[in-house]
């Protein structure tokens, strides 16, 4: 069996978080292996706050389990420190793993940061060229590239300028804009669009899901572009099905 690694924040809801992606390595048949970034203490309705991992923790978690385990792919979610990319990126190099998926969070669907002082440009300069893909939103791909992002040309911009930085593939999710979802995967030549039918509502993870989904393809040894429609499909199918267990944001229905 293949196995998949994620490294992100925890979400107690399981809508968002590591919690969301072994449920997305579950569903695609990959074993799922997990590291803790970042606690969060959240609902459906918000963040309402944000722990730290005391020193050497995240570290001691990836050392313990790649000593034992080697994953065929892995994905960084929130990660919150420049700390804890320079750990992350040292980890990478020296347990030479490949099939790196990087999901940039850097604000929450309800418009909380995610990301501490500094992250966003250490993530830029540590992670991103070790990278195999990158899958920002529109809103994360225009705080990364600094394009500001109103139209499809926009969003090709942006694509150059994050692969620019490193990672072979940049795939920007496009669900945030009005009208249809529209993403686009860019690796150096051609750009591809996957257009579907937006859903109406308000979801919470969708990103980790599609981000969890590429990864756990990838382990499988699918290509990027296969692995790219079929995350597309699973978190389609996930978000028709949504369900709502509390208040606010519903979670997406991952199977
Ligand atoms: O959806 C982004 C995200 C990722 N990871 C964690 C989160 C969130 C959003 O709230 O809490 C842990």
């Amino acid at each position: 069996m293949k196995t998949a690694l994620t490294i992100a924040g925890s979400d107690p809801t399981g809508g968002a978080g590591l919690q969301a992606d072994m449920m997305m390595f579950k569903a695609l048949g990959v074993n799922g292996v997990s590291v803790v970034s970042v606690i969060t203490a959240q609902n459906t309705e918000g963040v309402c706050d944000i722990y730290e991992l005391p020193a050497g923790a995240l570290s001691s978690q990836i050392t313990t389990l790649l000593n034992d385990i080697k994953p065929d792919a892995l994905k960084t979610g929130m990660l919150y420190t420049t700390e804890n990319v320079k750990i992350i990126a040292e980890h990478i190099q020296s347990y030479s793993l490949i099939n790196l998926v990087i999901d940039p969070v850097t604000v929450s669907s309800t418009g909380v940061r995610l990301a501490g002082e500094g992250m966003i440009e250490a993530l830029k300069k540590y992670l991103f060229p070790l990278s195999k893909v990158i899958t920002p939103n529109i809103n994360e791909a225009s705080i990364l590239s600094g394009v500001s992002i109103c139209n499809d040309n926009d969003i090709k911009e942006a694509a150059v300028r994050l692969r620019d930085l490193g990672p072979e593939t940049v795939i920007i999710t496009g669900g945030h804009m009005k009208g249809n979802a529209v993403d686009l995967l860019f690796e150096g030549e051609e750009f591809i669009r996957i257009e579907k039918e937006k859903i109406k509502g308000e979801f919470h993870g969708t990103g980790c899901a599609f981000s969890a989904a590429v990864t756990a393809c990838l382990a499988l040894g699918r290509t990027i572009h296969e692995s790219f429609m079929e995350a597309k499909d699973i978190v389609h199918k996930a978000i028709k099905s949504a369900q709502s267990p509390g208040m606010g944001m519903k979670l997406l229905n991952i199977k």
